[in-house]
């Protein structure tokens, strides 16, 4: 695929962070589109509203979650999957709006993945309190692929971890307009997100959402 065709004259990230091997940070790089993105989260919301998942463990999750594109993430007793419907709706995930992909493939590439075409994008959504507790994502078929993360509204602090729960692990904040991409050896890296702090965002209020994009199947 021609990426020119994609051309995104916005996509300008203020600067590069090496967190590790595999695992870079975009300060900056979603800027440009917020209200693009926040306006797109909103229509999708409506068509799939925000839910608190069940772990396969039985907890309701502290982050609420949707999806667009081919495929979602979700959760319950059964496990972790991906499916092409919501389970409240039973109806398909809204479509990935061209905003999105258009950013996660200009990331992507900007990572050192030209061929990134992502099938899935889950949004999450975390209030005061909410966190991800130390996990890896293992439920995609092909670990070569990347995901490329993007972060919005309240700040968060990250936990990055190595390939054993017990490794030591590094704290990174990530804040508005923050894209990061893990593939390649910062894969199935354990990682997670510190409790939200209370804090009031010009353009989310209480809230932080998280985008990750995936190839999922
Ligand atoms: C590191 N979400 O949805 S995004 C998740 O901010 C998830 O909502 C967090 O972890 C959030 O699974 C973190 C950053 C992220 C995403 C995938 C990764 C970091 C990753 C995969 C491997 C290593
Ligand atoms: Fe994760």
């Amino acid at each position: 695929m021609n990426l020119d065709l994609f051309a995104h004259p916005d996509f300008h990230p203020s600067w590069r962070e090496d967190i590790c091997p595999g695992a870079v940070v975009l300060r900056g790089a979603a800027l440009a589109d917020e209200r693009e993105l926040l306006k797109a989260i909103n229509r999708i919301a409506i068509k799939a509203p925000f839910q608190y998942r069940a772990t396969p463990g039985g907890y309701a999750m502290s982050v609420a979650m949707t999806n667009c594109g081919e495929l979602g993430w979700v959760t319950d007793r059964q496990g972790y999957r991906y499916q092409t419907t919501s389970p409240e709706t039973r109806k398909q995930w809204p479509p990935m709006p061209d905003i999105f992909r258009t950013l996660a493939i200009h990331a992507a590439k900007e990572a050192g993945f030209d061929n990134f075409l992502p099938d899935a994008c889950l949004i999450n959504r975390y209030q005061p309190g909410a966190k991800m507790s130390l996990h890896q994502d293992k439920d995609e078929d092909d670990f070569g692929q990347p995901i490329v993360s993007i972060s919005l509204g309240l700040p968060a602090v990250f936990q990055f971890g190595g390939l054993e729960r017990s490794d030591p692990t590094l704290r990174v904040n990530l804040t508005h307009g923050d894209i990061v991409v893990w593939g390649g050896p910062a894969r199935l890296r354990y990682h997670g997100i510190l409790p939200l702090k209370v804090g009031e965002h010009p353009l989310t209020g209480q809230y932080r959402f998280n985008l990750t994009f995936r190839k999922a199947h």
